[in-house]
């Protein structure tokens, strides 16, 4: 169960983020509007949500989950893959240090958070145009040190390994087709979105909730056929961002 939640308020230059996609204007108002109700949805989930500023100079800064990756045990400060983003880490650290013991992605390693997916004790480590090898390598090492396991999965393309799949419990993932093939997941019971809803395999447990993105009708109905208990949130605001629902907190 997670009992606590970093956040942080999306800025007024939220729109000056990195992005690939061109799905129309982003409106502050409306994702201050979406932010909220997920901050809300966190709460009333039992988790208690620390609110961290936004920061003018980091315009991508509230997708707070690819400036760290929090275990049970440690805290693990990320070194972000893209220079615009490098200068996020400092803040949160200093939230994170009052909840655990820190460590940190050291150069030449480069990592972001979103390509880190966690199923108990085993991560999965994207090595993407963020994160490299070295970086997924240092994070591995020091996740052995906790009695960690992890695995490598090099991914074709995308942003994040956590833009196409993402453990939803009940052994099952809820991944894009192109995730579907690797053998690394073949374990698991499998939920392929189709490609018009690639977007909603961005699905993010909490406390045995299923929080997926408004708007997917027929990845909502394989999800409720499967009997997944599932709240709907609006996220069109940071899709035009190339984000989703995991990356605008930390879980823990
Ligand atoms: C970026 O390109 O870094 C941000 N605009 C989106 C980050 C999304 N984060 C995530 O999937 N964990």
């Amino acid at each position: 169960m997670f009992k606590n939640a970093i956040t942080r308020k999306p800025g007024p230059n939220f729109a000056n983020g990195l992005t690939s996609i061109n799905l129309g204007e982003p409106s502050f108002e409306l994702i201050l509007q979406q932010h909220n109700a997920y901050l809300r949805t966190l709460r009333s989930l039992g988790l208690q949500v620390d609110l961290l500023e936004a920061l003018p100079e980091y315009p991508d800064a509230y997708f707070v989950e690819d400036v760290a990756v929090v275990t049970h045990d440690i805290a693990v400060i990320t070194l972000p893959g893209a220079p615009s983003r490098e200068g996020e880490t400092e803040t949160i650290a200093s939230a994170l240090a009052k909840y655990r013991d820190l460590a940190w992605i050291r150069p030449p390693g480069t990592l972001d958070g979103g390509d880190v997916m966690m199923v108990g004790n085993h991560c999965y480590i994207g090595i993407s145009e963020r994160t490299n090898r070295a970086g997924a390598a240092q994070l591995g090492e020091i996740l052995e040190k906790y009695g960690m396991t992890w695995t490598p999965v090099p991914l074709a393309g995308g942003l994040h390994l956590k833009s196409d799949v993402n453990f939803i419990g009940r052994n099952t993932l809820l991944l894009s087709k192109a995730m579907v093939e690797l053998e690394v997941f073949s374990q698991y019971d499998r939920i392929v979105v189709e490609e018009e809803e690639a977007q909603a395999a961005n699905s993010l447990l909490v406390n045995g909730r299923l929080l997926t993105p408004k708007g997917f009708p027929r990845t909502k109905t394989l999800l409720l056929e499967r009997g997944f208990d599932i709240i709907e949130l609006d996220t069109s605001e940071v899709q035009k961002m190339d984000g989703g629902l995991s990356c605008m907190s930390l879980r823990f």
